[in-house]
């Protein structure tokens, strides 16, 4: 089978890019990468031009895989979980699957509030800002979601539900961002943090992001 190709954004601020990032590598699936860099500001033309010969949506990231083109992130791993069902990108019950897509569901239209205010980061040194009763609300929403998840479905292993899955991949970016804003979490969350921040896939993200020079204003809170 040929490889698919992933086209992401900078991996310092691109969250919607290192989720089908991290299902790929956590599922050993060999792909190839091509990284277009925001430009500043976002909504430039010129990105918006060089993403356009791989998706009319203009957005990161998009995966290509033979004649096949998927342009959006949980769109791409549920690709992924389609054409490499030995993986066990989603959990193996019928519930645990429902679980998890309503989770992923909730993640990928939800906690604008979290995501405006604390925008993914990686370089950022870990300081904490200013939280509002919103941030807070989605910060205490997410952490239920998780415990809720973890003690139906995640006996299996550290994850949420237990083995890594997409439901992982589509919270990694929130993982990152409890942690570049330090912010005041329960016990089991941090352990979950902890796992999904110590992932080989993660480690190799995150050392590409701090090498890379780029700076994206709106991204910058400081
Ligand atoms: N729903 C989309 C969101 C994709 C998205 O917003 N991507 C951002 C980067 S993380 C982007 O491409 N921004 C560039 C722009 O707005 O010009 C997905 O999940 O793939």
């Amino acid at each position: 089978m040929a490889k698919p190709l992933l086209v992401v954004g900078n991996k310092n601020y691109s969250s919607w890019s290192l989720r089908p990032f991290m299902a790929l590598a956590m599922a050993a699936i060999d792909f190839d990468e091509k990284l277009v860099p925001f430009d500043q500001p976002i909504g430039n033309p010129a990105f918006s031009k060089k993403i356009r010969a791989f998706s009319k949506a203009e957005l990161v990231p998009v995966l290509v895989h033979s004649k096949i083109t998927v342009w959006d992130s949980l769109a791409i791993m549920e690709y992924l979980a389609e054409t490499w069902p030995d993986r066990n990108l989603w959990p193996k019950t019928k519930a645990a699957r429902a679980m998890a897509r309503s989770a992923c569901a909730e993640m990928h239209s939800g906690f604008k509030n979290l995501r405006t205010a604390c925008p993914m980061n990686l370089r950022r040194p870990i300081r904490a800002v200013p939280m509002s009763d919103a941030v807070k609300a989605d910060v205490a929403r997410i952490e239920s979601l998780w415990r809720e998840c973890r003690k139906e479905h995640g006996k299996g292993g550290p994850f949420l539900f237990g083995k890594f899955g997409i439901a992982d991949a589509m919270f990694a970016p929130v993982a990152t961002r409890l942690e570049t804003y330090d912010i005041k979490i329960a016990q089991d969350t941090q352990h979950y943090v902890n796992a999904v921040l110590a992932t080989p896939a993660f480690h190799e993200w995150k050392d590409a992001a701090l090498k890379e020079k780029w700076v994206v204003a709106e991204d910058e809170v400081d």
